[in-house]
This record gives structure tokens, sequence and C-alpha cells, in this order.
């Protein structure tokens, strides 16, 4: 049975050394508790034989050992630390994750300082980590990697460990590409391989997940299907994962004595007053001035509540050797100041403000105590904290949560407000406090539904799961290369069989992409070939493209070869006429010509091939970003354009191509082989428009895909130039065979 490997840039605890007497203190933050219940309440969950900790440790090694000496290290896992060199570290944490990856990834790009140095150690420290987990790696092992300080970690690992599963979770916002792509072009290419290194890749919400699917499409290049990408040779899966709470142990903290003890001490304390409460790391993205600005607001239109109400404002102490974190921690001390100078009478001060890190039982019964939660991040992944303000409320509360956290996709019932509105903060804590006690209870019944249901459990066993499906889906869709032996019994097969029937893609298998299509002519060797294949009255050589009857009559109308054009629109048999296979109905080009003109336009060395049935528009001979760029938008505006009707568009080899449904390969594939009752078929080609030849003909033959991609055939050949070797085995001299002519 495997065993767990978590990895996380800390390790869930710091050792500390005071004058000699080491310690180990728990650490606080949204991972470690998530994790930690999950470790604490799954000691005989029989998933996993072990469970393995990777991260950084901020002591010396002695310490740490000291620490192991003297039993201080939990017994439920096993920890390994690994010890960066302190001014590569600080690069890296201070540097590249906080002060590059953080504040862009919280749509802040004007913080973020664009420095290589912190790259460089970035990738340096990253290393370290896959450098140590490879060596705690036993085969089997499922390896979990944390959060954007180790975005380059899978892709490191992948390259050692090919065959290990990797999932990797994000647990802050993945920007919207428009964002990303600020990053400069070395930096975000290589943190999204890092990412793509890993099997399944998972974010709080579905918004997140698509940004990212996005901007590897834009950057990377490459494609993808729903939640799916392919990237290189392997499938890679993109989902959300809402992170959940420990449910339980918020409601166990309800009635508990230490923790109903102080909340009572609370509430005695600020008799009739109602209580606001709000607690958050000290970060920009908090939003407190903000939301300072919007207290302020609503003591100035709302004199009757003053005296009557209370904010108690925690701020726990993060980040703090960064600059411009102590200015902003002076820069809210200053702001509450002014409020409270401004409010307070000698009775009574409107903001209760702490810096400090608060013990669980105490933030419990805060929580408990509270009338209403002022939760107002500018952005947030997720946010844990209005999810365990609900799970603590009994018979009151009222969450007031910014709409731009992850946690308000889940909290519709809580007030939602924009942060940076102070007239909304100040109306949404008016209401709150205003709300009938009825309401509060049904908003928060439907609330607690959701987060117990969803809980920090469910979150975890739901992505491990999606990991296990994602390797065992990633098993299926291997693509199986073609080899020796396989080619040798397709060919004794080809040679057996009494009427055999060879279904061949033009551009991509028989001739090389060329800059533009009407450079791709085939080469005296190639009609060579094929004269030798149709030599033999047993073979019936079917040529099926996309390509228009014009092309196909020039190129190879003078061999008597069966042609299939425009993906099955028109076809021709030997020695006979071409005829069209459906009722065209062209009306729809004067819809779609005006868009892909404009896109032509828009796009330099893009453009249009008009065909019988179809319109195509090419971007092979365009700037590669510029025309993968393109033909995203354009393929949105046209799956928008064809919404409901029957046209599809149809996503190639560098070309978009607009068809009426119906006119498929596959289609086209059946009804040619129909007539020649064969019993022996081989089909081969490239593209996408060949993927419905080959599911149509799995059953019927051979099917081989040139070029490495998630495919239906039954086998894949790496190269184009492959082809030709391949196909050459099929000519034999007329006489070698026991011929019966058709
Ligand atoms: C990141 C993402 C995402 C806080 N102060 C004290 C304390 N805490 C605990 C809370 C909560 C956790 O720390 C904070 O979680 P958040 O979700 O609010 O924020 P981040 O730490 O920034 O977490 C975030 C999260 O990852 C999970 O994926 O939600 O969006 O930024 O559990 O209770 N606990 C104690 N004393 C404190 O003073 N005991």
């Amino acid at each position: 049975m495997p065993r767990l490997i978590i990895v996380s840039n800390r390790l869930p605890f710091a050792v500390e050394n005071q004058d000699g007497e080491i310690t180990v203190r728990q650490s606080s933050g949204g991972l470690v508790s998530a994790i930690k219940s999950y470790i604490e309440r799954n000691k005989d969950y029989q998933q996993f034989t072990g469970r393995v900790w990777i991260g950084s440790m901020d002591c010396t090694e002695e310490d740490w050992q000291t620490a192991v000496n003297q039993g201080l290290l939990p017994e439920d896992l096993m920890v390994q630390p690994i010890f960066p060199e302190s001014a590569t570290y600080a690069n890296f944490y201070n540097g590249f994750s906080n002060s590059v990856l953080w504040p862009l990834f919280h749509y802040f790009p004007s913080l973020v300082e664009y420095r290589k140095e912190y790259f460089k150690d970035y990738k340096r420290i990253n290393q370290q980590f896959a450098d140590a987990i490879r060596q705690a790696y036993e085969p089997g092992d499922v390896i979990w990697i944390h959060d954007y300080q180790l975005m380059m970690v899978s892709d490191m690992l992948r390259r050692v460990l090919p065959d290990a599963t990797i999932g990797f979770f994000l647990h802050i916002p993945f920007p919207s590409y428009e964002i990303f792509r600020l990053l400069p072009r070395e930096w975000k290419q290589q943190i999204l391989q890092g990412v793509m290194g890993a099997d399944l890749i998972g974010f709080h919400t579905h918004d997140y997940g698509q940004h990212f699917i996005q901007s590897v499409k834009m950057i990377l290049q490459v494609d993808s299907q729903f939640n799916t990408v392919y990237y290189g040779n392997r499938m890679v899966r993109i989902d959300q994962f809402p992170i959940g709470i420990d449910y339980k142990k918020f409601r166990d903290a309800c009635i508990d004595e230490t923790v109903v003890g102080i909340c009572t001490r609370i509430e005695e304390n600020f008799y009739n007053q109602k209580i606001i409460f709000s607690v958050d790391r000290l970060d920009y993205t908090k939003g407190i001035s903000y939301r300072l600005n919007g207290f302020e607001h609503f003591l100035e239109n709302h004199p009757e509540f003053r005296e009557k109400i209370v904010f108690i404002l925690n701020i726990v102490p993060s980040r703090d050797t960064i600059y411009s974190y102590n200015e902003m921690k002076k820069s809210i001390e200053l702001q509450v100041s002014t409020i409270n100078g401004r409010f307070s009478t000698l009775q009574w001060q409107p903001i209760i403000y702490r810096y400090n890190h608060l013990e669980f039982e105490e933030l419990c019964a805060l929580y408990q105590a509270a009338d209403v939660a002022l939760i107002t991040p500018l952005r947030d992944g997720m946010n844990l904290v209005a999810k365990e303000f609900i799970a603590s409320c009994i018979d009151k509360g009222v969450l007031i949560l910014s709409e731009l956290t992850g946690a308000a996709s889940e909290l519709n019932e809580a007030v939602l407000v924009n942060p940076t509105d102070t007239d909304e903060v100040a109306n949404a804590i008016y209401s709150a406090l205003m709300m009938p006690l009825i309401e509060q209870r049904s908003r928060l019944s439907y609330m607690q539904r959701r987060i117990a249901e969803y809980d920090v459990q469910k979150w975890i066993n739901d992505f491990m799961d999606q990991l296990i499906i994602t390797k065992k889906d990633q098993e299926s869709l291997k693509v199986n290369i073609l080899k020796e032996n396989h080619i040798e019994q397709i060919v004794a097969d080809f040679n057996k069989a009494n009427k055999r029937c060879i279904l061949l893609d033009y551009d991509g298998t028989l001739a090389p992409y060329q800059k533009l299509p009407s450079m791709a002519a085939p080469s005296e060797d190639l009609i060579q070939l094929l004269k030798q294949l149709t030599q033999n009255p047993s073979n019936e050589i079917v040529i099926i493209s996309g390509r228009d009857i014009n092309t196909l009559e020039k190129w190879l109308g003078k061999l008597p070869l069966n042609m299939i054009a425009e993906h099955g629109a028109c076809a021709k048999y030997r020695g006979e006429d071409w005829k069209e296979q459906v009722a065209i109905n062209t009306e729809w080009k004067e819809q779609i010509r005006p868009l892909m003109q404009l896109f032509v336009d828009r796009c330099a060395g893009s453009f249009i091939e008009e065909k019988k049935s179809t319109l195509a528009w090419h971007y092979r001979n365009t700037n590669q970003e510029l025309g993968f760029m393109r033909s995203r938008e354009l393929r949105n505006a046209l799956l928008q354009l064809t919404a409901n009707t029957a046209l599809q568009v149809v996503d190639g080899n560098k070309v978009l191509e607009v068809r009426m449904v119906g006119v498929d390969k596959g289609m086209a594939a059946v009804n040619m082989i129909s007539g020649f009752e064969p019993d022996f078929v081989l089909c081969i080609g490239d593209d996408v428009t060949d993927e419905d030849m080959f599911r149509a003909m799995r059953d019927k033959g051979y099917t081989v895909k040139i070029g490495r991609a998630n495919t239906s055939a039954q086998y894949t050949i790496l190269s184009q130039k492959d082809v030709f070797p391949f196909l050459q085995r099929f000519v034999q001299p007329v006489e070698q065979k026991n011929v019966r002519y058709s």
C-alpha cells in the first residue's frame, strides 16, 4: 500500500531555541490547519500505510536534532525537514514567492518586484525540494505538493520519476491570463511547465482552474478538452476542490468548557453591545484599510449605534520582515487610532485592535461571541476564517463576506460586499446588525449544512480519489507506439487478405505540412509508392482528405485511386466521377466568411481557404503566439455563432474549419469501404478530423495515428517521416499473392 508524501513550504510547526531551551510550536495558517486535522482524524485510515511531510525548517540542524532526541516532534507522521541556505531562501520566500507570485496572483501587479535573482533562487529552492522528495520517495507513493512557493517542483520530479503519482494544489487564486502574462516570458513558461509536471492540479474555484487552463493554452500552446490538458505525452487534469474546514472540531468547541468560559467573559465584558469581529493575517490582500473606512462610514451614518457596538479587529503577525508589511501595519494602526480618537467616549471605544496570535480556544470563543463577522479581503483564494465563523455560530451570527474571496462562491447566504465600496460595506454592517434572528438562523443553517458536508476530510479524500482516477485514465490513454512486431503482424494480415483497403489522409500523413497548403504537392517518391500500391488489384487505396476536389485531382488524379475530398462531402471511386455525398447548403458561408476575414486582417499570415462545403482559416504561417491567441478568439466567436445550428467548428492542426454536421471522415470511410467488402483495413491519419475515421474504423481494421497526441487510433507513429517506410512494407509483386480481381 502506498504512502502519502505531503510537501509544503513550511513544516506544520516551528522549532525555537530560547537560551538553549528547545521548544516546538504549532504553526497556524489555512494549509496547515487543513492537513493537520486530516492527519488527526485519519490516524487509522487505511488508504495510506504512512504519511511523510516534507517542508523547510527555520532553525539550525542541531536544534532540530535536539528536538528529535527529546521526543518533541509529532509521532503520527514522519517529518523530513529541509534546511535551505538563508540568503537563497530569503530570495525564494520573501522575494519570488511573496514579492512576485503573491501580489500578482492577488491582482496587485504594481507591487511585483521583477528581480532576476528572486527567480533564480526560487528555482534553486524548488530543486532542493524536488531532490528531498526524490530521496524520500518509494515506488507507489503518492506525492501531494502544496501552493505557490513550490510551483516548479512537480516538473522537476517528473523528470526523474516519470511514473510517479503527483498532485498539486494551489491555495491562492490563479489570476486571469491578462494578469499572469505580465511575468517575463521565461518565468511564466517555466512556472506553468513546472505545475504541469503534476497529474492532477487542484484549485479552490472553477474560475481559478479556467484561468490556469487559459494561461497554459496561450503560453505553452497546448490544447484542452473540458478540464483536461494534453501536455507532451501526458494527460493532465485540472479540477476544483474548494477547501473545507474541520467542521466537527469547531462544533465541538461550541460546547468545550474552556471555550464557553472565554466566550461568556467576552459577552459579559461587552454587555449590551453587539460584537463585530474580524481576524486576518497582516496582509494588503485582506483589505483592512478599506474595511476600516467602511466601519468609519457606518459610524458616521448611524450615530444611534455609538456605544452599542464594538469592532474587535485582530491582526495576526505575518511576514513582518518585509518592509512594506511593516509600513502597512503602521498605517493600519494610525487609521485605528484616528477612528477611535474621532468616535470614542469616556466609557466607550469603537475598535479594539490587537496584533497577536490567538490561542485556538480564544479564537473559537470570539467566533461564538460575535454577532457579525466582517471578512472583507480584496482577494483571497478561499478564506477559511469565514467558514470557521459559520461553523461556530450557535443561534445567531451574520457573515459579511467579500465577493472577491473563493469562499463567496460557496457561501451565497452571507451578506456579500465589494470591499472597496465603502457605502456598501457600511450598509452591510447596518443590515447585519438589524437582521432578525430568524433570518440569521435560516441563512446559517444553509451554510452550515454545506460546510459540514464538504469538510476537510471530504476535500482531501476527493482530491486523492481524483488523483488515482486521473492516473488510471492516463494509463488507458497511453499511446501505443507502432513497433516492428506490430508491423509484422499487420503485414502478415495484409498478405493473407483477399481484399485490402488502405485509407490514407494526405496532409501530415502522406506529405509533410508546408507553410502554404499549395506547397504540399506530392513528391515523385510518393507518386511512385502510390502507383506500386495500386498496381495490385486486391488493394483499394483511398485518399481521404480535407482538401478540395481540384487539388486532389491535380495532384493525384492520374492514379487509380479512390478519393474522398472535403472530409467526406465528395467522393470518387477508382475510375469513376466525383459525387457529392450530401446535399451541400452553403448559405451559411455568408455569415462565417466576414468573421474569418476579420481575423485574417488581425493576424498577418493567416488566410481563408474556401472549399465547396467548408470554410477554413489557416494560421500555420503566422507568428506562433499571435496565431494561437487569435485562433482561440476566433474559435470562441465561431462556437458562439454556430451554437444551435447544423454547423460544426473543427479545431485542426493550425486550422479552424467550419463545416456541416454529418460530413466527416468517419461516415465517409464507412460509406466508401462498404462497397469493397475488404477483409483487411488499415487507416492512417494525423489530424483531429482523422479521429472520426479512427473511431469508425477501429473495429474494422488497423488504425494508426501520426504524432504524439491523445487518439482513438490503435497505434501511433511518432513522425510523419516514418509513414513512407511503413507503407513500403505493403508493396509486393502482383503475382506473389493469390489475387482475386474485382
Ligand atoms: C491560504 C490562502 C486559503 C488565523 N489566525 C489565527 C489562526 N488562524 C487560522 C484560521 C484559519 C487560518 O489560520 C487562516 O486561513 P485563511 O484561509 O483565512 O488564510 P491563509 O492562511 O492566507 O491561507 C487562503 C487557505 O490558504 C487554505 O487553502 O483559504 O485563501 O491565502 O484556519 O483559523 N488560528 C489561531 N490563532 C490565530 O490567531 N489559532
